[in-house]
């Protein structure tokens, strides 16, 4: 474990990207869940995602001049959409306009600019038909009705998702070369969630292994009582006061520019440069890395607040870095 992690250790710093079909709505990654929208309404999104200005170069130029050293992408979300080009799905990049596995692009792209890349994997999936209705899906009944709950997951079937899942986690594991970090994503079990269980997480981070010897795993498997179960913690929108408290462990803190991860067209308040330059500098001296976030716009562009967020971050680290 020691030796994988050596990189990741010295790097620090790297850029999280948050991109979906949710970039149209532009008010949130859980729009699906919050407004409660089915998939047939959910559908439009998919019909007009045609990421026109998708130059997965220029990310990885801004990437590389803030000074960061690896990258962690979606390459699915809660909301179930495959920027990849998938066997197991036609909810994929590949039916959209786009008509193209986006992922490929991306990894060419940042690896051309020596960065480690990361995926994301989000083992919720609102779109998928076997996916249990539990307390955070989009269908969840509004009274919280327990028969409701059992209505809707009557025919549903969590182990057809499993395999779902697996085969998908396979399928990034073994497309794209050398994977270097696996970002998997479950947060809330909530109450109609059974977790590890449900994601069968001790085979599936054995297979993960297996495909990947050298990769880096985060905790969100449910796994922390196994012994491999995850390579690093990860704080999620912690404030830089409470950093502190991680001094002595693994970890990652990953942190929004403003309040959401995917792109949010009128949220305001985004972070000043003074605060996220303290939440870099807090991470490194309190041991840990800071994963931070960019929501690109539906047409596959940085904002003009990131852009110039990056470039002031990029400013700073090469006034003060010795290279
Ligand atoms: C959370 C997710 O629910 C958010 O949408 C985001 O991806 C964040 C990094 O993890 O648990």
């Amino acid at each position: 474990k020691a030796k994988r992690m050596e990189w990741w250790k010295d790097a620090r710093f790297g850029m999280f990207i948050h991109w979906g079909l949710y970039a149209l709505p532009a008010r949130h990654e859980w729009v699906k869940s919050n407004e409660h929208i089915t998939n047939e309404g959910y559908q439009k999104y998919f019909n007009q995602f045609n990421p026109d200005h998708f130059q997965p170069k220029l990310w990885a130029k801004k990437a590389k001049a803030a000074g960061m050293k690896y990258v962690v992408l979606t390459t699915k979300h809660h909301e179930g959409f495959t920027l990849f080009d998938s066997k197991f799905t036609d909810y994929k990049a590949t039916n959209t306009l786009a008509k193209r596995d986006l992922v490929k692009e991306f990894v060419d792209a940042f690896r051309a600019e020596g960065l480690k890349i990361g995926f994301y994997y989000s083992l919720i999936d609102w779109h998928h038909p076997d996916f249990t209705v539990d307390d955070y899906h989009p269908l969840k009944p509004a009274n919280n009705d327990e028969n409701q709950y059992l209505a809707l997951n009557k025919g549903r079937n969590m182990a057809n998702y499993r395999k779902y899942l697996s085969n998908q986690v396979n399928e990034i594991l073994t497309k794209y070369g050398k994977i270097d970090v696996l970002w998997l994503d479950f947060s809330y079990p909530g109450k109609h969630g059974k977790g590890k269980e449900d994601w069968a997480s001790v085979e599936l981070l054995k297979q993960i292994r297996k495909l990947q010897p050298g990769i880096i795993v985060d905790n969100r498997l449910d796994l922390d009582e196994y012994s491999d179960g995850a390579d690093f913690e990860t704080p999620e929108q912690v404030s830089t006061e409470a950093l502190a408290k991680f001094k002595g462990k693994t970890w990652e803190t990953c942190q929004t520019f403003s309040g959401s991860w995917g792109y949010y067209r009128d949220e305001n308040t985004w972070k000043t440069n003074k605060q996220l330059l303290s939440l870099l500098i807090t991470s490194v001296a309190n041991g840990g890395n800071l994963l931070l976030n960019v929501g690109p716009t539906a047409r596959g562009e940085f904002d003009n607040r990131a852009n110039t967020a990056l470039d002031s971050l990029g400013l700073w680290m090469h006034a003060n870095s010795s290279s």
